[in-house]
């Protein structure tokens, strides 16, 4: 068996999805999501030149075979284009290996852990009272967990605000928008929402709370502190994390949950963390961390340390990889929670898929394979538009972490 064929579609319903169709010589065919948010046409070109030319003609039953061939092969390892790239061939190939078998891909990944899958939506506002009303509009769309974010004031644009819907998009304008930041007053500011929103609904939820890679580990301590009578599920990227080390202050100061890793892409970047127990969650993706192949390994060394899953799952990451992801997510026996920002209406029809939500959960499909797949015609008429993250600015200019 051979793969004859391998083409990359670039498609904007909405937003940008890059994706790779892997064709057979026996009709079968596989789909990977290849999209790095506001970086698209890098991983296009790393495919379409590197490493489609080395994979027709490869037998895609050979999944690790090929997975060490991409990783080791290139001599250059790791970083976010490169392992996108060999992610969405991982997934692709896992999907032909499913729909061979006639099985969900949770099937071959060793069966069933759980009937459903518990996700978080994103809810946010432009003010503490906006936010507390998103929050009950989750509550009423059956949700058990959710992340809550806030305009905080005197910070223009503050990180997870929308633009009053239930979703936002960051990757807003074909140049970076300038928004800011000051930490001085979230750490005043982010308590007082998780109060309030306790206070409201009680302590039934889940709640969450993005930090993006704002705060210093001793802020981050603090604001971990501050939280602790709210009970949070976790609070996500309090500091950077490319010196793990950073953790360990922060772990030793408070008892509020940590998870990390959706911006990094090997087990080398998460090993400390998990092996310090510094983290509660490691949010690796199927996308981010090079596959189904990767994120296994992954989520195994975490379960030595009891650390669990906490999949990225933000709508830049498309359908298919949100099929994979329920699929993992449905097997993998240290499964925390997967984050669920809704895809629009116009992403739903170019990525036909069965996956559902009921009450709080996901639950992925049975059809053999990874259960999403992409109509290229109407893929078609959603042409590329050139979109960026912002940039994050403090009051006197200085850049800081978006
Ligand atoms: C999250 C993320 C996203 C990212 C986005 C960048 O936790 O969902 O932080 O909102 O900012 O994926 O492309
Ligand atoms: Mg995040």
């Amino acid at each position: 068996m051979k793969i004859l064929s391998a083409k990359v579609i670039v498609c904007s319903p909405g937003r940008n999805f890059v994706t790779l169709k892997l064709v057979t010589d026996q009709g079968v065919y596989g789909i990977g999501d290849a999209t790095l948010n506001g970086r698209e046409l890098a991983v296009v070109a790393y495919l379409e030149n590197h490493v489609i030319p080395c994979l027709v003609g490869m037998d895609p039953r050979r999944i690790e075979d090929i997975w060490q061939y991409l990783y080791r092969g290139a001599y250059w390892r790791r970083g976010p284009v490169t392992m996108r790239a060999i992610a969405a061939v991982d997934m692709a190939l896992w999907d032909i290996k499913a729909k061979l078998a006639g099985m969900p891909l949770y099937q071959l990944l060793g069966g069933r852990s759980r009937d459903g899958v518990m996700v978080y939506g994103h809810a946010n506002g432009r003010d503490i009272a906006e936010t507390v009303d998103a929050v009950g509009q989750y509550i009423e769309l059956g949700y058990q967990a959710i992340r809550a974010q806030t305009g905080v004031p005197g910070i223009k644009d503050a990180y997870g605000v929308g633009r009053g819907s239930l979703s936002y998009e960051p990757a807003d304008a074909a140049l970076p928008t300038v928004t800011g930041w000051d930490t001085a007053k979230a750490l005043r500011h982010v308590p007082q929402l998780f109060d309030k929103l306790r206070a409201t609904y009680g302590f039934e939820h889940q709640l969450l709370h993005d930090c993006h890679h704002r705060y210093t580990p001793r802020e981050a301590a603090t604001l971990g502190r501050a939280l602790e009578p709210f009970q949070l599920f976790w609070i996500e990227d309090c500091t950077p994390a490319e010196n793990q080390e950073a953790f360990r202050l922060i772990r030793h100061h408070t008892t509020t949950p940590l998870a990390v890793g959706e911006v990094f892409n090997t087990i080398w970047d998460v090993k400390d963390l998990i092996q310090n127990q510094w983290i509660d969650f490691v949010r690796c993706s199927v996308l981010g961390a090079g596959g189904i192949t990767h994120l296994r390994r992954i989520a195994d060394l975490a379960a030595l340390y009891q650390v669990r899953t906490g999949s990225h799952g933000a709508t830049d990451l498309s359908p298919v990889t949100m099929g994979c992801a329920l699929h993992f997510d449905t097997w993998v026996p240290n499964f925390g929670i997967q984050e669920y920002m809704r895809h629009s209406d116009a992403t739903d029809e170019v990525f036909p898929h069965d996956y559902r939500f009921e009450r709080g959960l996901l639950y992925c499909g049975e059809a053999p394979g990874h259960g999403v797949d992409i109509d290229e015609a109407l893929a078609a008429k959603h042409p590329y538009q050139p979109a960026c993250l912002p940039v994050t600015r403090l009051e006197d200019g200085t850049l800081w972490n978006w």
